[in-house]
């Protein structure tokens, strides 16, 4: 018999990736989606078909903030798993609507977690629950792995670490397979277009292009640690084989700086940076016209924010034998490509 998998977050740059990968692995999927006014299924307009036609993927109406419309899902599916990944997962927005981002991400996977209890399927279901790196906020050391200490510091992370609690608390209550997967940022050609990878490649490929003038960022020095989202949906599946609930960290092990991303790439699509000036007056100059096209503004900083996220990912390699493909070379090459050949907008 066919696995069925719901996702929430079906729409998403991970639920896009995930969809794939478990149809691959003959899967039925079933997506949740929330209403919008205009049409946001791009992702996953490959795999889709009419709801009517014999498919292996179909998408209905959800909302995390809304609990009769999951339990109801969750009641007429009967998912053997489920994959929590959506979340208002924008962290510099989240503290600009903190009680939406609390009630989606946090009170969101509550709801999912007391529906399976109510219905009584505690035994039939298995939960994955998308944590992040986030949780890890003002972290001291030179690593991050599932024994280091959570001191979050935004709203998302706050919300993010209400839904880890309330998943491990479900799952020792009442003996629910629920993983949490502490995940590293993961990025792809399918990124948010506001997060930061995307934003930099989209903009210096459109400079190139001659298309746009500048990019304008925030903090530069803030250090991440990349992977690629088709990797990290693999981890996600992995989870939830295994004979135990557990929770993991998924990272790559290496990090690396803003500026250090934007050098990368622009080195890929072609251009010789420069940069001259201090603090927000730092600026990146294409060396061979002298044009600034780089240029730093205070409405990208966050009141607070993650300096240094590194990911130690042994306990998911040892235990699930997981282990990221993809460089962060691999990652830019693989952006700018999609970009060069899917981005022809003006400015
Ligand atoms: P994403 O691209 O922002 O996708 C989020 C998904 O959640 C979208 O499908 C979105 O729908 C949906 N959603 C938002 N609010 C909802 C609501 N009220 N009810 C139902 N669905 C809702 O995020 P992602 O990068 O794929 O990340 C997937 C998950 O992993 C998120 O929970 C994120 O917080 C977490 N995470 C991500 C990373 C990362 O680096 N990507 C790292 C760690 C953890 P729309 O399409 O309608 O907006
Ligand atoms: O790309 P970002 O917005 O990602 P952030 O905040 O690290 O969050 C992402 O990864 C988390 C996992 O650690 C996920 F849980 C979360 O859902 C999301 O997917 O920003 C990365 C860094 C930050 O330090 C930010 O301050 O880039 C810096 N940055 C500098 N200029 C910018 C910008 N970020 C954005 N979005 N836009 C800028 O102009």
């Amino acid at each position: 018999m066919k696995k069925t998998a719901l996702i929430f977050g079906v729409t998403g740059q991970d639920g896009a990736y995930l969809s794939k990968f478990l149809l691959k692995k003959r899967y039925k999927v079933y997506g949740v989606k929330r209403r919008s006014s205009i049409i946001n299924t791009q992702r996953i307009d490959d795999i889709y078909k009419d709801i009517n036609y014999k498919s292996n993927f179909k998408i209905f109406y959800g909302d995390l903030t809304d609990a009769s419309s999951i339990l109801n899902l969750i009641k007429n599916v009967k998912p053997n798993e489920i994959y929590n990944l959506a979340a208002q997962s924008h962290v510099k927005v989240s503290f600009e609507v903190p009680e939406y981002s609390a009630e989606v991400n946090g009170l969101g996977t509550l709801r999912i977690l007391e529906a399976i209890r109510s219905l009584n399927l505690e035994k039939k279901i298995k939960f994955y629950q998308a944590g992040t790196s986030e949780m890890f906020g003002r972290t001291k050391g030179k690593f991050q792995n599932e024994k280091t200490p959570f001191h979050p510091v935004s709203p998302y992370g706050v919300s993010k670490c209400f839904a880890h609690w309330i998943t491990k608390n479900y799952r020792e209550a009442y003996g629910i397979f629920a993983c949490n997967g502490i995940l590293f940022n993961h990025e792809s050609p399918i990124r948010g277009e506001t997060f930061v990878t995307k934003k930099i490649i989209q903009a210096l490929v459109k400079i190139k292009k001659g298309n746009q003038k500048k990019l304008f960022l925030g903090n530069l020095y803030s250090k991440r640690d990349w992977g690629h989202a088709k990797d990290y949906v693999e981890a996600m599946w992995k989870m939830l084989q295994q004979n135990k609930p557990n929770d993991y960290v998924i990272g790559t092990g290496k990090t690396f700086t803003i500026k250090d991303f934007v050098n990368r790439a622009a080195k890929k699509i072609g251009f010789k940076l420069e940069w001259i000036g201090k603090g927000i007056n730092e600026k990146g100059v294409n060396t061979e016209n002298k044009k600034v096209i780089v240029e730093c503004r205070k409405r990208y900083f966050r009141p607070l924010e993650v300096d240094y996220l590194k990911g130690n990912a042994s306990k998911a390699k040892k235990l699930l034998n997981w282990y990221p493909k993809m460089t962060i070379d691999d990652l830019i090459e693989e952006m700018v490509v999609y970009e060069e050949e899917n981005n022809n907008d003006k400015y």
